[in-house]
């Protein structure tokens, strides 16, 4: 196996035995196997609608059995994608029953393609001679003459492609250090975004420019291409995760109200009870109309605390706090809980045997042995087993202090971009007048490196003429803090789920605008913690508006080379983070 993909990589360089995220050798082969198969059914839908536009009259039939196929197709990809992001899944048999619907379809595809009409000599023919290709391709018949001398003895077909398999694929981790560093940058930028359209998806929300880009980003890892055009590339990317960003942004509200500040209780009433960890709005929706009426409460896990502040989900009276803290101890937090838990993506860490037994997954996520909620075509999921196992363990038979891990006091969220810009007004004039002099971005994902204390510590330190926005899990590093308020606006402003990063950026937007400058010259730093996949995703994205001076921790990312970190630092001043003190000092001109 050969894994870096997210910040907990072993040595800070790869893992190459078994993940430090415990995931095994063969998920991690199949992972892979599953990535190369996506990379050919975008190929293969690529190189199909190309020979049906070439064709002088088009077979309506043909079209559209063609568009359903892309239809299921943009499903697997998104889904695909996800289903390879770090703690999502860990369950060979699934993934192995995912590459061959992804291999299903790639032939669907492919049946669509007019006889006489073939353009295989578009596709990866500039690949370096480590390209896997399958030897039927090596013997045909080149007509293009466009190739360079590496693969010039292999020749593509003129017409009649018809097995998928014929489409050559790259080894995703040959090449140069710096080629392959740049090409896995764009493949995890594009697992991230596969996270939130997913999301999107799941809530009936579309944007045909990112989903066309999941093809587009896929045959280009699929490419070569000179280091130059891996950075056009990947800003191109950063701009259309922006769009996607917006799209769930506007499928959560949309559907489940515009976020409100809301307070959310951390202890556990009596009775039966469900903990739902993940992202996933609707599931969690799901599961409310499901446990209404029956006596259980819904508490939430991790990222899915920003729920509260949709009003469409505080509404239910059963959805009654939230339990425990970040990922990365639920190994501790769920050890004795009398309730199980679901989960509707990641993080998931291997079960423990102590309550193995009492965790769900649905959706993308998946781990051998536990039980999954899965959902049918149309969307609909039965909850019943994990309900009867909450009435089966009963719950507290006290109202149940957690005080032990994180309860004992309330947490405040809901402050996305509708909630603090309705305020705009009152924070624009917060700082003309100096009452707010910085605000700090402290957000992210939270993970075990010891080093992560930092953003306890560097908010702790933050001057009191400032404000925190925050989101994403990094945010259970200080959000039991008390900071205290200016003008009745607290300090802390918990901006939903490492998913609404479109919020802090809208809100950056809209203060630019306020104040007539460019966003790198508003009173702003950003400090980012990352882990997974979405982190790079929302990094790119930063990074193509033009967002200057961020710090980034725990580490920077194995995957990216000297080389791809000297560009950030040069063009982007992006910096690594060192001691809170100091980089406080730094970022407020002191001393
Ligand atoms: Fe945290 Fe995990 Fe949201 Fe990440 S739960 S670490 S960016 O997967 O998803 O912030
Ligand atoms: Fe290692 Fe992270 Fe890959 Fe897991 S996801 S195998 S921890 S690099």
């Amino acid at each position: 196996m050969f894994c870096f993909q997210c910040q907990q990589t072993a040595g800070n360089k790869a893992c190459v035995n078994t993940g430090v995220c415990g995931k095994q050798p063969s998920t991690s082969n199949l992972q892979d196997e599953l990535i190369c198969e996506l990379i050919r059914l975008a190929e293969a839908a690529e190189l199909t609608k190309k020979s049906i536009q070439q064709k002088k009259e088009t077979d309506p039939k043909l079209l559209s059995r063609y568009l359903n196929n892309r239809k299921s197709a943009d499903r697997l990809l998104i889904d695909g994608l996800f289903t390879t992001l770090t703690n999502v899944n860990f369950d060979d048999k699934s993934i192995k029953d995912y590459i061959n619907e992804v291999q299903k379809n790639q032939k669907d595809i492919m049946r669509c393609m007019p006889t006489d009409i073939c353009n295989i000599s578009d596709i990866a023919y500039k690949n370096s001679p480590t390209t896997n290709m399958n030897s039927s391709i090596a013997n045909m018949n080149f007509s293009d003459t466009n190739m360079n001398s590496s693969t010039a003895n292999i020749n593509p077909p003129t017409c009649g492609l018809k097995d998928p398999h014929d489409i050559p694929v790259i080894s995703l981790w040959d090449g140069t250090d710096d080629i392959v560093s740049l090409r896995s940058t764009l493949l995890f930028g594009l697992k991230g975004m596969a996270a939130y359209a997913h999301h999107a998806m799941n809530l009936g929300y579309q944007n045909d420019n990112v989903t066309t880009w999941f093809y587009k980003g896929l045959c280009e890892v699929n490419r070569e291409h000179s280091v130059e055009e891996w950075i056009e590339l990947i800003m191109e990317f950063g701009k259309v995760n922006y769009q996607c960003m917006e799209l769930l942004d506007k499928a959560n509200t949309e559907s489940f109200g515009t976020p409100t500040p809301t307070k959310v209780h951390t202890d556990i009433r009596k009775g039966p009870f469900i903990v739902v960890s993940g992202h996933d709005l609707r599931d969690l929706d799901l599961l409310l109309k499901q446990t209404e009426g029956t006596g259980i409460n819904v508490y939430t896990h991790c990222e899915m605390l920003p729920a509260h502040g949709y009003p469409k989900l505080a509404a239910y009276k059963h959805l009654a706090g939230n339990f425990g803290t970040a990922w990365q101890s639920q190994q501790t937090e769920f050890e004795n809980i009398p309730a199980p838990v679901l989960f509707t993506t990641n993080c998931l860490m291997p079960p423990r045997p102590s309550y193995e037994d009492r965790i769900y997954t649905t959706s993308v996520v998946g781990y051998e042995g536990m039980v999954h909620i899965e959902g049918t075509k149309d969307g609909k999921k039965d909850f019943t087993p994990i309900i009867k196992h909450a009435l089966k363990l009963g719950g507290y038979e006290h109202d149940h202090s957690m005080s032990g891990i994180n309860g004992g006091h309330i947490l405040t969220t809901g402050f996305a971009h509708g909630a603090v810009l309705s305020h705009a007004d009152k924070l624009t004039a917060a700082i003309k007048n100096g009452d707010i002099k910085h605000i700090f971005l402290v957000g992210g994902c939270d993970g075990a490196h010891p080093g992560r204390n930092y953003y306890t510590e560097f908010v702790k330190q933050t001057p009191m003429d400032s404000l925190v926005l925050t989101l994403a899990c990094g945010k259970y590093r200080f959000n039991d803090l008390d900071l205290g308020e200016i003008d009745g606006i607290p300090r802390i402003l918990d901006m939903g789920q490492c998913n609404d990063s479109y919020s802090a950026i809208k809100v950056a937007l809209a203060l630019a605008e306020a104040f007539n400058c460019d966003i790198n010259e508003l009173p702003l730093t950003l400090v980012l913690s990352w882990y997974e996949q979405k982190a790079v995703c929302i990094l790119l994205t930063l990074l193509a508006l033009g967002v200057k001076n961020i710090y980034l921790g725990p580490t920077l990312p194995a995957f990216m080379t000297e080389t791809v970190v000297r560009f950030l630092v040069d063009t982007y001043n992006l910096q690594p983070i060192t001691a809170p003190e100091q980089d406080m000092d730094a970022i407020l001109g002191r001393g």
